[in-house]
């Protein structure tokens, strides 16, 4: 078999390298943890909170590719994660976003980590790729925290619980993400 050449030469660290990877695992993790959520809401009558999720789980795995993209380009090898240990069963639709608010919350620290290695190496380009991660996790924050918002404001009584699902799925409308290839534009 003809040997491929490949140079080794390149900016990123492997120990950066290495953490992208476990970056890619915690969204690979989301991904996952929010597909569980949107079956489980799907299976208890939740209809637009599913709906919601779904996407919101594709959507972290658009995540995980961007980082696919940016390792692999820039001469790693980005490594598909293995993912267990995510919960099947939830005790309520409100317990659902108290937990997607504490994982998000947790995302963030791992990124803000993330681009405090980038910048004390001093490998700006990585740097400024995680840049629309940083502006990404506040819009997730934002996201989990009014969906919660709306348990207290609406309340879970009689037609509250069917309510509160009808408006998660307007959630989308009040947060704006950043551009696909990373265009920070439509946040500032
Ligand atoms: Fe990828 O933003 Fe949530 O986890």
């Amino acid at each position: 078999m003809k040997k491929q050449m490949v140079t080794t030469k390149r900016s990123l660290t492997l120990e950066t390298e290495e953490r992208l990877n476990q970056q890619i695992l915690l969204e690979g993790k989301s991904s996952a943890y929010y597909l569980s959520m949107a079956s489980w809401c799907d299976k208890e009558g939740y209809s637009t909170s599913s709906d919601f999720l779904y996407s919101h789980s594709e959507e972290e795995r658009q995540h995980m590719l961007k980082l696919f993209g940016y390792v692999n380009n820039a001469g790693g090898h980005a490594l598909q994660p293995e993912i267990t240990g995510i919960p099947h069963d939830f005790k309520s639709l409100h317990e659902i976003f108290e937990l997607i608010l504490e994982h998000e919350i947790e995302v963030t620290k791992s990124i803000n980590k993330l681009v405090d290695h980038c910048f004390s190496i001093k490998d700006f380009t990585t740097f400024h790729f995680l840049q629309w991660f940083v502006l990404e996790q506040r819009e997730e924050e934002m996201l989990a925290r009014r969906a919660l918002e709306l348990f207290d404001i609406i309340g879970e009584d009689g037609v509250g619980l069917w309510t509160i699902d009808q408006e998660i799925g307007k959630l989308e409308n009040f947060v704006q993400k950043p551009g696909p290839e990373g265009n920070l534009d439509s946040l500032n």
